[in-house]
């Protein structure tokens, strides 16, 4: 025992001290003064894992000794944002390594912006993933995430002339101080060949897999440590690496370049993370990640978390895997492999057990960001995995015929595989199947999941359905994000809301006291600065202080509508610029935009130069000096939005009524005490609901409107032909008022407003000059614009994503905390 205790250094500064000059000098090989910044971070980074390991060691021995449920969270996206501050707030040491640090000459602001973050997410599902785990460690709930250790993570977006231009993000180039590398505990991984019948010794007819190829994943270690808890969870990732027999064979056979070469296209697998977030190409790479980064985690969960020869049976009462999406979905078919093929148990009996293991989030609308895997492709890569998923599809249908006789075309809505357009599995179907539950990730978003999505589903299983409305982690995006606001709380209601966001009702009564909300806005002040310095120093923008900070940051995506923004602001410059308003009398506001498009999305590319034209006119107007800016800093990522969220005044959420299956932006907003102007969609009502209608700006359609409107044919020109504000703004931009004088650039942008607008900009345009009409109106009165902030704030604690892990927990995976 003695042996095998881990002590953590003191957590005094001499103890950091000592540690982090041990790490500098033995860890990294240099002394204090010969280290580069980059040095002095890694040592920093090492010497705070170990005052965390202690606590790691005994949670992961825990695990295999204790008969304890765990969650398995499969996704195929984290975006953690930077480790570094994250870790030092867990661990309570912000304070003693700040003072370690300056005794060594040195600062932990400086070092801090040394790290990397790693982006292994595309947005909101990525993110909102890293926040669980965040949440499941603070709740002392037993989680391993599992997921892909992309070498590449989501790109670094440039602009090059206003436009985007990808760069690959070099993540791992510096040294990763926060992984673990176990290639010890490696999981084989097949793909392609061939399955074939045999009988077995004990006379049954069995079948096998008898693949092509086959790589080797290697788990990376990440500690997910709870808030000030002793708890820290594992985030296992998995790298993608070339297996020695596939490479002998071919090295005897002399050819070493194509052996070498072998090895490249094995570790492919994990190269890169998927940039689109929407639109799936069914690309078969994507599949060889999804099926790769399954299959490890299965085995690695039931074989060597568990023992070899644990009773499968039981096991259900260990672990359930929670499906991020639909992109780990092949889980369902690789468990039924495991299970039947591996461990020989009947196939009714494996079905019994998976039903119990899998459980599925579906985050999203539009039909056509449902992955639908080519039955050929499936088929080649994966061949008795579609042969697994045939049988659960036939048995599956013969269950619905079962209960509707003669209702062929309900079979076939319901199908699994579909026929139409192409022979397809639509993993959406088979996740449902599948599970023992399905969520939505927002009131609305459930409730449209079961009635347009998966009608027929609902209609079947009314009781698998069920909503869990997402959440944020007030760790990260309050207390390390917004460090003024956080202690003005804390001086008022003490800081148990870190870890209880509901305290954060307390603060209600304080909305009426006119000193605290003089307070409020020094705090909201002090972000904004911040903000103006890091966006001058980041991006060379120069940006006044005084304005209303209104910002729309979320991926470029035209149901999100930052189209319908841009008409907003474009309107603005068209009213000062034509003299139809003095500028003097427009209230002062400063635009951000953050937004990546995905790099094989045009108009969403298009959108973006859009958006740099406008901000590039309107900057360079001496006119609007002090009245209208727009900021578009490029790689908008977790780091920026720490900076982005204190600081905003206005949080825009105006997705077509409908299409967003939640949003978490706009939670982090509200919680930061930003007043939402946003359209009824998503969380959006949900937020609405509890800060209260006059604290929230709404306007636009209603989900049931747009559905009438799009039934009677929607015409957009219509809308354009009406309001002479809107035609104004659309001729502007199509007679070159931002390209120079060049109607050509954004003719395509206009022409898809003007014909398509497949989310209905024109039609909610004069409803949102109208909401910001009122938002301009409120502003105007600082003193009541402050109080319905602290209520946003006070009011935002069901936001929290321990409240979503607790209805996770409730409703879905009936886990319990270790003491
Ligand atoms: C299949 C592939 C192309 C794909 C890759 C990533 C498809 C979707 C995604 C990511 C989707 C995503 O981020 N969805 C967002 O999930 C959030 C968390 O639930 C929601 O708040 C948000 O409304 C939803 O758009």
């Amino acid at each position: 025992r003695a042996l095998e205790a881990v002590r953590a250094p003191a957590a005094d500064v001499d103890g950091f001290v000592r540690e982090f000059l041990r790490e500098l000098n033995f860890g990294q090989g240099v002394s204090l003064a010969r280290a580069t910044v980059n040095d002095q971070y890694l040592a920093l980074a090492r010497t705070v894992r170990h005052y965390l390991m202690a606590r790691w060691l005994e949670a992961i021995a825990h695990q295999r000794r204790e008969p304890v449920k765990a969650v398995g969270y499969l996704s195929a996206e984290y975006l953690l944002g930077r480790q570094l501050d994250n870790a030092l707030l867990a661990a309570d040491l912000e304070g003693v390594v700040t003072d370690g640090l300056a005794q060594c000459g040195l600062s932990l602001d400086t070092l801090r912006e040394q790290e990397e973050e790693p982006g292994l997410g595309n947005g909101g599902l990525g993110r909102l993933a890293a926040c669980f785990i965040d949440s499941l460690a603070t709740l002392s709930v037993p989680c391993i995430g599992y997921g892909i250790r992309y070498e590449y993570g989501i790109f670094r977006q440039t602009f090059v002339d206003g436009r985007q231009v990808e760069q690959p993000d070099t993540w791992l180039a510096l040294g990763s101080p926060w992984e673990f590398p176990h290639p010890e505990s490696s999981q084989p991984v097949n793909f392609a060949g061939h399955t074939e019948t045999f009988v077995d010794d004990d006379g049954s007819e069995r079948t096998r897999w008898v693949p092509e190829w086959g790589v080797i994943g290697v788990p990376y270690n990440y500690m997910v440590p709870g808030y000030r808890n002793g708890r820290v969870n594992t985030l296992r990732l998995w790298s993608a690496q070339a297996t020695k027999a596939f490479d002998l064979s071919i090295f005897n056979g002399g050819d070493y370049v194509d052996a070498v070469r072998a090895q490249t296209f094995a570790e492919n697998i994990s190269k890169v993370l998927y940039p689109e977030d929407s639109t799936p190409q069914g690309k078969e790479l994507r599949l060889q990640q999804q099926y790769f980064f399954v299959a490890c985690s299965l085995a690695d969960f039931m074989f060597e978390v568990l023992d070899k020869d644990f009773d499968l049976t039981r096991l259900p009462e260990r672990i359930v895997f929670q499906l991020n999406d639909t992109h780990p979905v092949i889980a369902v078919p690789e468990m039924m492999r495991l299970l039947v093929d591996v461990k020989k148990l009947p196939w009714d009996q494996a079905w019994e057990i998976t039903r119990q293991c899998f459980n599925y989030t579906c985050h999203t609308l539009l039909p056509e960001a449902l992955e639908v895997w080519p039955v050929d492709l499936l088929r080649r890569l994966l061949p008795r995995h579609y042969e697994i998923i045939d049988r659960i599809n036939a048995e599956f249908l013969a269950d619905v015929r079962a209960r509707f006789p003669g209702d062929e075309m309900m079979v076939r809505r319901m199908s699994i595989i579909s026929d139409y357009p192409e022979r397809g599995v639509r993993m959406a179907h088979l996740a449902t199947v599948a599970s023992g539950r399905v969520n939505g990730v927002a009131e609305l978003h459930s409730q449209l999941l079961r009635d347009k999505v998966l009608p027929d589903f609902s209609r079947i299983w009314p009781e698998k359905f069920t909503n869990v409305t997402n959440g944020v982690t007030p760790r990260r995006f309050l207390r390390h994000a917004n460090p003024s606001l956080s202690g003005l709380i804390t001086e008022a209601i003490g800081d148990g809301w870190v870890t209880d966001l509901d305290k954060l009702q307390e603060l209600e009564p304080l909305a009426g006291d006119a000193s605290f909300r003089a307070r409020f806005r020094e705090v909201k002040r002090a972000n904004k600065s911040r903000l103006v310095n890091l966006l001058r120093e980041r991006d060379g923008y120069e940006l006044p202080v005084e304005p209303m900070l209104d910002v729309m940051v979320k991926r470029l995506h035209e149901y999100k509508r930052q189209s319908l923004k841009l008409l907003h602001i474009v309107t603005l410059y068209d009213r000062i610029a034509s003299g139809r308003v003095a500028a003097s009398q427009i209230q002062p506001r400063t635009f951000v935009f953050g937004a990546k498009a995905a790099p094989g999305y045009w108009m969403a590319k298009e959108t973006i130069h859009l958006i740099n034209a406008v901000a590039s006119t309107v900057n360079s107007d001496p006119a609007l000096e002090g009245v209208l800016h727009v900021a578009f800093p490029a790689n908008y990522n977790v780091t920026l939005a720490e900076t982005l969220i204190p600081a905003a005044d206005l949080s825009e959420q105006i997705s077509l009524a409908g299409k967003e299956a939640s949003g978490t932006g706009n939670m982090k907003f509200a919680l930061n005490g930003a007043l939402t102007i946003g359209t009824d969609d998503g969380a959006n009502v949900e937020i609405r609901r509890l800060v209260g209608e006059d604290n929230f700006f709404l306007f636009g359609l209603l989900e049931p409107e747009v559905a009438d409107l799009s039934a009677q044919g929607y015409v957009p020109s219509s809308f354009y032909e009406s309001d002479d504000e809107l035609k104004r703004a659309l001729d502007l931009i199509a007679a070159g008022a931002f390209s120079g004088g060049n109607p050509d650039t954004f003719a395509p942008v206009v022409s898809n407003l003007l014909h398509e607008d497949r989310f209905m900009a024109l039609a909610d345009y004069r409803a949102y000059l109208d909401a910001q009409a009122r938002v301009d109106a409120a502003y105007a009165d600082q003193d009541a614009w402050s109080r319905s902030a602290i209520l946003n704030v006070a009011r935002c604690g069901f936001f929290s994503s321990d409240r979503s892990m607790r209805d996770y927990i409730d409703r879905i995976w009936h886990t319990d905390p270790v003491s």
